[in-house]
C-alpha cells in the first residue's frame, strides 16, 4: 500500500547530531499513525553519516540513500523521484513538525501545502538575523520572481502529481532547488495554501548567512531568466 507520507530529509555531514535528531524524527511522524515512509537522502559526507544514519532505522519504514558529490538539491530531486503516496514532504533534520503533517491533513484541495515562517500566526523563535533573512528572501521572491507565495524553504508537503511533473523541470541545485520547484508549480497553476509554523532552531545553523545571500539573489536572477527564456 502506497503511504500517506514520503517524507525526504537531505542531511550532509550529520553524524554527530543523528543519534538525536532520528528517533526525535521517527517519534514525531509517528504521533500521527497513518502509513509513512522516511528517506534520508546523504551526499558527500565526509563523516560517516550514512552508516550511523542506517544504524539507527531500528524497525521503522526508513530507508537511507548515499550519492556522491554534496548538493541539497540534488538529494532533494533523488528522494522526491524515488518517493510515493499522497503527500511528498521535505523536512530538514534540524527542522520537522508532527503539527505541519496534521495541518496538511486537514487541508483540502491543494496540491502543495507550505509551513511559511512569513505567516502571521507562525511564531519564529530563530535569532533576529535568520529572521531578517528570510524576510529579505520575502521580499527577493516577489521581487525578482513575482511570486505571491510568502515562503519556499522550509517544511513542505506536495501532491505526487505535481512531483512527477514538475521535479524533472528544476534545474537549480543546491538550496534554489526546492525554490525553483515551488516557482514553477506556482506558475503551472497548482493550488497552494500556506499554513503557520513554529520555528525552532533545534542546534545553531551550520550553513553561512554571509555565503548564502550572494549566492541566493543570482540565483533568482537565474531562475527568472531560464524562466522567461522558456516562455519566449
Ligand atoms: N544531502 C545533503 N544535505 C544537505 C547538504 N547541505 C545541507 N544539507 C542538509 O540540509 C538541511 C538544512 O541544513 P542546515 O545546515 O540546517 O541549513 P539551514 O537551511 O540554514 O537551516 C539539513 O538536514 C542538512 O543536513 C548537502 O550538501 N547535501
Ligand atoms: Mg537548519
Amino acid at each position: 500500500m502506497a503511504p500517506t507520507f514520503s517524507i525526504v530529509v537531505p542531511v550532509y555531514n550529520e553524524g554527530t547530531f543523528l543519534p538525536k535528531a532520528m528517533p526525535a524524527l521517527i517519534a514525531e511522524i509517528e504521533q500521527l499513525s497513518v502509513p509513512y515512509r522516511l528517506m534520508i537522502v546523504e551526499n558527500g559526507s565526509t563523516d560517516g553519516t550514512a552508516e550511523i544514519a542506517r544504524s539507527l532505522i531500528g524497525p521503522a519504514p526508513v530507508s537511507v540513500v548515499s550519492l556522491s558529490e554534496p548538493d541539497y538539491g540534488a538529494a532533494m530531486r533523488h528522494g522526491f523521484l524515488a518517493a510515493e503516496g499522497d503527500w511528498i514532504v521535505n523536512f530538514d533534520i534540524d527542522y520537522f513538525s508532527a503539527d505541519f503533517l496534521r495541518r496538511v491533513l486537514a487541508t483540502s484541495g491543494a496540491d502543495l501545502v507550505i509551513g511559511s515562517k512569513r505567516d502571521p500566526n507562525s511564531e519564529d523563535r530563530r535569532p533576529a538575523i535568520r529572521r531578517l533573512a528570510t524576510r529579505v528572501f520575502n521580499i527577493l521572491l516577489r521581487t525578482i520572481l513575482g511570486s505571491r507565495v510568502s515562503d519556499t524553504h522550509g517544511m513542505k508537503a506536495f501532491s505526487s502529481d505535481l512531483v512527477k511533473k514538475i521535479t524533472p523541470q528544476v534545474r537549480s541545485t543546491q538550496d534554489l532547488f526546492d525554490t525553483e520547484l515551488v516557482i514553477r508549480a506556482e506558475r503551472a497553476g497548482y493550488t497552494i495554501t500556506e499554513v503557520p509554523v513554529v520555528v525552532e532552531e533545534i542546534r545553531t545553523a551550520k550553513s553561512s548567512l554571509v555565503k548564502r545571500v550572494p549566492r541566493t539573489i543570482l540565483g533568482l536572477w537565474r531562475i527568472r531568466r531560464m524562466l522567461s527564456n522558456e516562455t519566449t
